[in-house]
């Protein structure tokens, strides 16, 4: 059995997990109106992936019959300047959320809650994944700065990612 910490702090990150996909919606609309469409795909399938860690959270709450609570979402930003300012945003918010999972673990190990342990391991190899991902693709927009060619051949690359869903592993 959870102890009310853990789950209080797993809801927590439900929340935080359906903040990231808003998050991520949101840039991908805004890519969309600037007529980035390989970002906006790119950000879509982020934005879903988003859902899944949160269901992920979600399912293992019920797998251990501890309640779950829905808690209220901020409002994301709307605009940014430059697709540069919005994967580094999208960094800054991965490195938030490494720190989340971090503190997740934290309470499990002081707890000595195995289980809760063992199921966040799969989180703690995803975020150095989410974090690479972001981070490569700023490398990208650096070499290129303002050179709209470039901008252009990574948009296409950014278009071709697929949204896999993730099989429940709980
Ligand atoms: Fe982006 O990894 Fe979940 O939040």
């Amino acid at each position: 059995m959870l102890s009310k910490k853990m789950v209080a702090a797993l809801n927590e990150q439900i929340r935080e997990e359906l903040y990231s996909s808003y998050l991520y919606l949101s840039m991908s609309a805004h890519f969309s109106n600037i007529g980035l469409a390989g970002m906006a795909n790119w950000m879509d399938v982020q934005q879903k992936e988003e859902k899944d860690h949160a269901m992920k959270f979600y399912n293992y709450l019920l797998s251990q019959g501890a309640e779950i609570k829905l808690l209220q979402l901020d409002e994301p930003p709307h605009t940014w300047k430059s697709p540069l300012e919005i994967f580094k945003a999208g960094l800054k918010h991965e490195q938030h959320i490494t720190k989340c999972i971090n503190n997740l673990v934290d309470i499990a190990e002081k707890e000595k809650d195995r289980a809760t342990f063992n199921m966040l391991q799969w989180y703690i190899d995803e975020q150095v994944e989410e974090e690479e991902n972001a981070r490569t693709i700023i490398d990208k927009l650096n070499l290129i700065k303002a050179d709209s060619n470039g901008l252009f051949m990574i948009d296409k690359e950014l278009a071709a990612r697929v949204y896999v869903p993730l099989i429940p592993a709980v």
